[in-house]
C-alpha cells in the first residue's frame, strides 16, 4: 500500500502489503501537529493520486515521457511534489513490471521500455529539482548517509530516487555508484564518518556481500562506526532474514524518522 498524507500530500512510504498498489491516507507527523489536522482532507486531491497513477502506468507502457512531464506539472500545481509522485506513484509500478515480467505477462522489450521511461522521468525530475533549489540543505543538523549498492547489484535506480527523497526531506543524502570495491568503500566510508551507510539488496544472492561490509565495519572502534541499514528489494520481499551488525529496514518511511532522530 502507498501511504500518502491526505492534507499535505507528501509521500510517507510504503505500508504491508508491498505488492498492492492501492493508495492510502494518512495524516504525517508534520501536520498532525499542525492546524492542518482539523480541517477535511481535500478528497479531490485523493482521487487525483490514484488517477494519475492509472495515467502514468499508460504512459510507461507507451514510453511517453513528454506526457509524464505534463502530468508531473500538473500534479505540481496541487502542490504535490516531482520526487513523490516519482517514489511514491512510479516507483511502486516498477514493482509490478517485475511481477509481470516474472510470470510472463509482458515480455523483455515491454520491462525495458518502462525501466527506460522511470530513467527519464527520473533524469527530467533531477534536472528540476536542482534547477529550483527545491532540496532541503538548510537545516544545520541534517543527518549525513552514504546510499550503496550491495556488491553484485545491478539495480541503480532504488538508491538513486531514494537519495532523493531522503535530500528533499533534509537529509546530507550521497548515493555512490558503482559500488568501490570494498577496501575503498571502507576507506571512503572512514574518512566521510556518514550518520549512516544505507545498502540496497534486490536479490538475497547479494548478501555475501553485504555480510563482508558488515563484519568489517562492526570491526571499527564504536565511536566510529556508521549505522548500517539494509534495504531494498530482497528486504521489503522478506527474504532476507538477518545480518549480524545491521539494521534491516523494509520502507523508507521509517527510515527517514530513524534519520532524524
Ligand atoms: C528494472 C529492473 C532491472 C534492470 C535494472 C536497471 C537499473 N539500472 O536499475 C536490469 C535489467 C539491469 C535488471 C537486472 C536483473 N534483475 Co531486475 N528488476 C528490475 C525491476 C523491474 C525494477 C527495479 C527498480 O528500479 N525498482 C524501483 C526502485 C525504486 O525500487 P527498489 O530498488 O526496490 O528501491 C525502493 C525500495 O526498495 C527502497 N530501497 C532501496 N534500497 C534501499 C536501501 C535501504 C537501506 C532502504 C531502507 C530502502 C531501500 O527505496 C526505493 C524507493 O522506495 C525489478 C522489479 C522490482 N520489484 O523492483 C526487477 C527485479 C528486482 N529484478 C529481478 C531479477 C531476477 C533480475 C535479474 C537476475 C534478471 C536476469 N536474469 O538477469 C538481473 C539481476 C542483476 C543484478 N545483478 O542485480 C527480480 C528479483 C527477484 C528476487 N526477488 O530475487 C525482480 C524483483 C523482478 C521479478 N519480479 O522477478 N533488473
Amino acid at each position: 500500500m502507498l501511504n500518502w498524507c491526505a492534507y499535505c500530500q507528501q509521500f510517507q512510504g510504503e505500508t504491508e502489503p508491498y505488492e498492492v498498489l492501492q493508495i492510502t491516507h494518512g495524516i504525517c507527523a508534520t501536520c498532525e501537529s499542525s492546524m492542518l489536522a482539523d480541517s477535511e482532507p481535500d478528497l479531490a486531491r485523493v482521487r487525483f493520486l490514484a488517477e494519475l497513477q492509472g495515467e502514468f502506468a499508460a504512459a510507461g507502457r507507451r514510453g511517453d515521457v513528454g506526457e509524464a512531464e505534463a502530468m508531473i506539472l500538473r500534479a505540481a500545481h496541487i502542490n504535490v511534489r516531482p520526487v513523490d509522485v516519482l517514489v511514491g506513484l512510479l516507483a511502486p509500478l516498477l514493482f509490478e513490471i517485475g511481477k509481470d515480467w516474472e510470470r510472463g505477462a509482458i515480455t523483455v522489450a515491454d520491462e525495458h521500455r518502462f525501466s527506460n521511461f522511470c530513467e527519464r522521468v527520473y533524469a527530467a525530475i533531477v534536472a528540476r529539482t536542482s534547477a529550483s533549489g527545491a532540496q532541503d540543505s538548510t537545516r544545520p543538523d541534517r543527518a549525513h548517509v552514504v546510499l550503496v549498492n550491495a556488491p553484485g547489484n545491478c539495480h541503480t535506480l532504488g538508491i538513486r530516487l531514494l537519495a532523493l527523497w531522503l535530500a528533499s526531506h533534509g537529509v546530507d543524502a550521497h548515493a555512490l555508484l558503482p559500488t568501490p570495491p570494498l577496501e575503498a568503500l571502507l576507506t571512503l566510508i572512514r574518512h566521510a564518518s556518514p550518520r549512516a551507510l544505507l545498502v540496497s539488496v534486490a536479490l538475497p544472492e547479494q548478501i555475501p556481500g553485504v555480510l563482508d561490509i558488515a563484519a568489517r565495519i562492526a570491526a571499527w572502534p564504536e565511536a566510529t562506526r556508521p549505522r548500517l541499514i539494509v534495504g531494498g528489494n530482497a528486504i521489503k520481499l522478506g527474504l532476507v532474514a538477518a545480518i549480524p551488525g545491521a539494521e534491516l529496514m523494509t520502507d523508507i518511511g521509517p527510515l527517514l524518522r530513524s534519520l532524524a532522530t
